[in-house]
């Protein structure tokens, strides 16, 4: 199919539309990116598909919104690269993960924002991505208590939330690392990659900024680097990197891609 008529809706940033992407990359799909600016996003994603949040894929045969359902989808339409297992049972099990490593990825998002919300880089850090025009870019620094107070806002970046998203990701830290029994190198189900494996990786790269990541920029603010290392020395961070290593085969900046920009 011609990529210009499969269309991601999505904002650079985003975990969710970066676990939508690397789906599409790992299904070996072709599309067209069109980056929509945060707020006004909001009555295209409405006017396609009745919801708010992106990503929305607009494909040959449908447009389907929210990365789970987008990942199902494209698993009934395009079953070559199966990210799913065949054995109900083992599918149940990486469904399962899936969900819960789907909600770790409001907790980092939450906690990655406090960490850089007030320092002066957070227009760059939300805005300073290709595929945004210069103008929107202008916009963007000229509006930054604005943007600071959407942020905290939109991702209830404030306290007892923020304790509480560091819990939540310390608890599921832990519990991947069980899974992986020690060893960087197995899968959270069996032995093959699967939607779990990504989701939970994607959902996680904001804190630990693989390279083939949108996070992998290193003018990232002290406390967050701090963070990082603190991470990427761990098991955990070390099967994201190499999950972003061994499975992120198209970047998502690669020439193959064409971003598009549209307000
Ligand atoms: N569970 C949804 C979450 C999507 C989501 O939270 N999207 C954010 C971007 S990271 C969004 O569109 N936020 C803007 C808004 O809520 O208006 C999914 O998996 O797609």
């Amino acid at each position: 199919m011609d990529k210009s008529k499969r269309i991601l809706y999505q904002f650079p940033l985003s975990l969710y539309c970066e676990k939508t992407r690397w789906n599409l990359d790992a299904k070996g799909l072709n599309y067209t990116c069109r980056d929509l600016l945060p707020g006004p996003h909001a009555f295209m994603a409405w006017r396609l598909a009745r919801q708010r949040c992106l990503p929305i894929l607009c494909d040959e045969r449908q447009t389907v919104g929210d990365s789970t359902t987008i990942a199902l989808y494209l698993e009934h339409h395009y079953p070559e690269s199966p990210l799913l297992p065949n054995d109900p049972i083992v599918r149940q099990q990486v469904l399962k993960l899936e969900e819960e490593f789907d909600t770790l990825g409001d907790h980092v998002r939450r906690f990655c924002w406090s960490m850089v919300v007030d320092s002066p880089e957070v227009s760059d850090i939300f805005f300073g991505f290709t595929g945004y025009t210069r103008w929107q870019q202008i916009l963007a620094a000229y509006s930054r208590p604005l943007l600071r107070l959407m942020i905290r806002r939109t991702f209830k970046v404030y306290e007892p939330r923020i304790s509480d998203s560091w819990l939540y990701i310390q608890n599921a830290l832990q519990q991947i690392e069980q899974l992986l029994q020690g060893r960087a190198d197995r899968y959270l189900v069996g032995d093959h990659f699967t939607l779990a494996d990504l989701t939970a990786a994607s959902m996680l790269a904001p804190l630990i900024g693989p390279n083939n990541s949108p996070w992998s920029d290193h003018r990232i603010p002290q406390v967050a680097q701090q963070q990082r290392a603190e991470l990427r020395a761990r098991l955990v961070g070390q099967w994201v990197w190499r999950l972003y290593h061994d499975h992120r085969s198209h970047p998502h900046d690669t020439p193959h891609r064409v971003t598009q920009e549209q307000l």
